[in-house]
């Protein structure tokens, strides 16, 4: 598959905080920089998002008396899975691991920064009607096609990749370049819902 110059990577959440031994550690997160470093070089255009969350956000279970992370709870746009806190404005945890190594990225996009909504998708929050401007910002500098990776597959992933083919992106996950959270039942649900979305996966080896 050849690269373009409309092509866009879309490195997800890349945060100390989502490595191995951090509060929401991703199995194997930190496993796929050698890899990603190596994708990114070929692409002209890179684009990194990062979870930037404000003390008490409502997706952290310590916001909630008396709820555990991984419990769920009503929000006004839906249930909203509770996490330990993480990625925390400014903080150590929230900075991008030290081994991405993307100098020619255009953009870091920041979400999930309102207290009161969760943010997992780049284009999207958590109510799927506000948007982030990351779709006009793509659209305006005439990317067309976006090929996901990053942390993590069944949530930042999945809901970035889900909400870009949706604003008319072509979207291609790589999946081999990813690593899922794996809560019960989210990996086989990220599944179905690149499918049912019409975002291909494929397998790094194959660009
Ligand atoms: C993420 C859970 C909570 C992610 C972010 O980056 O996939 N997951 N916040
Ligand atoms: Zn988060």
């Amino acid at each position: 598959m050849q690269i373009y110059s409309t092509d866009a990577l879309l490195l997800i959440d890349l945060q100390l905080d989502f490595m191995p031994g951090g509060p929401l550690a991703v199995p194997g997160g930190d496993a796929i920089l050698p890899r990603l470093n190596a994708l990114a070089a070929r692409f002209e255009h890179v684009v990194l998002t990062e979870d930037w969350h404000p003390s008490g956000h409502i997706s952290f279970a310590s916001t909630h008396a008396g709820k555990q992370p991984y419990e769920q709870v009503n929000a006004p746009y839906g249930l909203q899975t509770l996490w330990p806190e993480h990625c925390l404005q400014h903080t150590a945890g929230a900075a991008l691991h030290p081994e991405l190594n993307v100098p020619h990225a255009e953009l870091i996009l920041r979400k999930g920064f309102r207290r009161e909504m969760d943010s997992y998708s780049a284009f999207l929050e958590n109510d799927h009607r506000t948007g982030t401007g990351l779709g006009g910002y793509l659209r305006e500098r005439g990317l067309r096609r976006l090929f996901l990776a990053g942390l993590a597959y069944d949530f930042c992933v999945r809901f970035s990749a889900v909400d870009g083919r949706a604003q008319g992106f072509e979207t291609l996950v790589i999946e081999d370049a990813t690593r899922a959270v794996g809560l019960p039942g989210s990996v086989a649900a990220a599944d179905a819902a690149l499918a049912e979305a019409g975002v291909q996966r494929i397998r790094s080896e194959s660009l």
